[in-house]
């Protein structure tokens, strides 16, 4: 691929609902520039964006591509990303990477949840946004609805730049408001539209306001000056219609790319920092080097590769460069660029461009490259918080020997993934963002690296505590010939406040248990209370050690252990004990009308409602409830709300289980 310069250059993201249509949009993009001579289809499994196997069998799809194409001397980066919201991290990474983006919308279904939580994500990021209502040939398409539900949902800053002619079969194409022919019947809702388009341009710029109040009007050029200031500022968001299967208004999108979303050296500075100090940084290919890597793949055969937005300066190929972020040096190798699935390589890639290097030895999802003399550092890519978790088991013994690689290669790729071993339970637990979002890890598990992974609920946590003080006594005594054992202890088990700790104390008169002896007690007892009555860690109790005896010859330290961890297994039995449970602290955000099924469905979990806090139409929920009960609930959120309800949870104390479902916890966790 020929070499571009910055000002040549648009690095264009596509968001929107999933389904809406953006794969197959940016299928149709490279069809008509001719980046590929026959049109694929995501049914088909043979698009260029969606390529992986488990995007085919699902017809959806799971990552961001990047896949770009050449039109009249500019180069247009295109970022498809998956609408589904289990896969929100990739739209994360890929905003990181463009400087503006396409949200796509379905004429037929018009704004969904996707829709707004996409627009809600661009508004945060500060992303140059144009609208695209696709499927304008499918039954129900509807542009005048699309767009009346795109300015109330998403803001009047929508202003349509183009029409179709006619919708459903009768779509046969396309007209402009500000240039080009069009149908005489159409000529008054182009003039409305050239109307509200202007006062929107008016609106983005002193002087033009002043004009457009003078002169009642704006010449083409001051519109098209104005709609570029407002797209980049935010305030406008052009609205374009199209069919992403017949073709219909493709190309009129990809030149609106290129003629009103800003380039690289147009779209701003990037936040950055050399030293601990903040900097900005414009897209200059001569400015210091900076590179930005947004997404990391896991290849089995090629080995990791690294795509990063050149942010300044320019990347070359077979030097060595410093990895900012974990103060390590990097050997690149050949610089690509990426097609799809495939990479093509390339001289070098200046500012603005988008790349892959293979191999890298350190860096991972969100490091900056740059020169042990430049040494500029990028701001962190964040991803969405990680709510829905699974216990994560090797099928074989194989398996277990691959797991922790594979899973740390999968980690690296993906790292809105979260892996944890569960220092309790001694399980790896894996949180995502939802059901679909593991099984696909799963399953790139096994086909990139062979491992076949058994998917669980997690196992709680839960911790054992006694409710009343008592005393006990136990005599450990073998005396059968020969060096005996014998160790004698009365303890008093006293329980302390929820979360006070253990605390061991010795209150023996005339050295009943001699001295020497009752760190092995407390030894003793310390060790039952890790193992458990019931095989849960025992927490928040006092143990007295308060009398015993000894044996001159048979008493050992290791008697005393004994003695002191039996006489604890035992005195729980006597103190009422209490089963206690991981109780996490729940911060949802739901859309008003859903608050109530959400407070009902969770009342149904033994969750406690701290408080709800009404905040423009959605509701913040404030609530307490057991692990076993919210750790795989984000799905059935997303179902309370139609996919709007977003959570953030946290552990926060330890809670009493009630008695009625004590036992079943019991017997389930003696029978695994
Ligand atoms: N009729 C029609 N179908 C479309 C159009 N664009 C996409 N589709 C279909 O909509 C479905 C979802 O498309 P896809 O590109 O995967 O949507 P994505 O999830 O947004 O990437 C597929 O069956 C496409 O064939 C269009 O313009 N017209
Ligand atoms: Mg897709």
């Amino acid at each position: 691929m020929e070499r571009f310069t910055t000002g040549r250059i648009r690095n264009v993201a596509l968001l929107g609902h999933s389904g809406s249509g953006k794969t197959t949009l940016v299928e149709s993009m490279l069809f008509a520039a001719k980046a590929i001579n026959r049109q694929g289809r995501v049914e088909d499994g043979n698009t260029v964006s969606d390529f992986e196997p488990e995007e085919h069998r699902r017809g959806t799809s799971l990552q961001l591509s990047v896949v770009p194409c050449v039109w009249q001397g500019t180069k247009v980066n295109l970022v498809d990303t998956p609408g589904y919201a289990d896969f929100a991290g990739e739209q994360a990474s890929a905003l990181r990477a463009v400087d503006a983006a396409v949200l796509v919308v379905s004429a037929p279904a018009g704004v969904e949840v996707g829709t707004e939580l996409a627009w809600q994500r661009l508004r945060e990021a500060g992303t140059p946004t144009m609208v695209f209502v696709n499927k304008m040939d499918r039954d129900g398409a509807d542009f005048e609805a699309a767009l009346g539900q795109a300015r109330s949902a998403l803001g009047r800053g929508c202003v349509p730049i183009n029409f179709p002619i006619g919708a459903a079969a009768a779509f046969s194409g396309i007209a402009g408001v500000l240039k080009g022919d069009a149908p005489g019947d159409m000529e008054a809702a182009l003039s409305e539209a050239k109307e509200q388009l202007t006062e929107a341009v008016a609106e983005t710029e002193d002087q033009l306001t002043e004009r457009y109040l003078e002169e009642g009007d704006l010449p083409l050029e001051d519109i098209e000056r104005g709609l570029r200031r407002g797209i980049l500022d935010r305030q406008i968001a052009p609205v374009l219609a199209g069919s992403a299967i017949t073709g219909a208004g493709v190309a009129d999108l990809i030149e609106a790319i290129i003629d009103y979303l800003p380039s690289p050296d147009r779209a701003g500075e990037r936040a950055a920092s050399v030293g601990g100090e903040e900097i900005s940084l414009p897209a200059n290919p001569d400015g210091p080097l900076a590179a930005s890597i947004f997404k990391t793949a896991a290849d089995p055969f090629v080995g990791k590769a690294s795509y990063f937005r050149v942010l300044s300066g320019t990347m070359r190929p077979n030097q060595e460069v410093f990895n900012s972020t974990r103060n390590e040096s990097e050997r690149v190798g050949q610089i690509l660029v990426p097609v799809g699935k495939v990479q093509e390589s390339v001289p070098d890639l200046a500012a603005g461009d988008i790349g892959v290097v293979t191999k890298l030895a350190h860096a991972v999802t969100g490091d900056t490259l740059t020169t042990r003399t430049d040494g500029v550092q990028a701001p962190p890519l964040e991803f969405p918080e990680a709510v829905y978790s699974v216990g994560v088991h090797p099928k074989s013994q194989a398996d277990l020997d691959k797991m922790s690689s594979a899973l740390s290669r999968l980690g690296e790729e993906d790292p809105s993934l979260v892996m944890r071993r569960n220092g309790e339970t001694g399980e790896l637990v894996v949180l995502g963002m939802g059901d679909t979002h593991v099984d696909v890890m799963a399953e790139r598990a096994k086909r990139k690296f062979g491992v076949e992974l058994d998917m669980r609920v997690p196992q709680v946590p839960y911790r054992e505590t006694i409710s009343k003080t008592t005393n006990t006594e136990y005599k450990h005594k073998k005396q059968t010939g020969g060096h005996g054992q014998y160790g004698h202890v009365l303890i008093r088990l006293e329980p302390r406040e929820r979360g006070a700790g253990f605390e061991f104390g010795a209150q023996v008169v005339g050295g009943n248990v001699p001295k020497e002896y009752i760190p092995a007690v407390e030894k003793g007892v310390v060790k039952a209370m890790q193992e458990g009555a019931d095989g849960f860690p025992m927490v928040d109790m006092r143990v007295v050690l308060y009398d015993g005896s000894s044996h001159s010859v048979d008493s050992s330290g290791a008697s005393f252990e004994i003695a002191g961890s039996m006489a604890l297994k035992q005195g729980v039995r006597a103190a009422a004990p209490v089963l206690l449970e991981p109780i996490m602290r729940l911060q949802l955000t739901v859309p008003e009308s859903a608050a109530g099924a959400v407070v009902g469905d969770l009342n149904g979990r033994r969750a406690r409602i701290n408080g709800m806090t009404p905040q423009g139409g959605v509701a913040v929920i404030e609530a307490e409830a057991p692990q076993a009960e919210v750790q795989q609930w984000a799905t059935s959120l997303r179902a309370l709300t139609q996919g709007r309800g977003t959570m953030r949870l946290e552990f926060d104390h330890f809670g009493e289980v009630p008695s009625h479902l004590t036992q079943k916890i019991m017997e389930a966790t003696a029978a695994r």
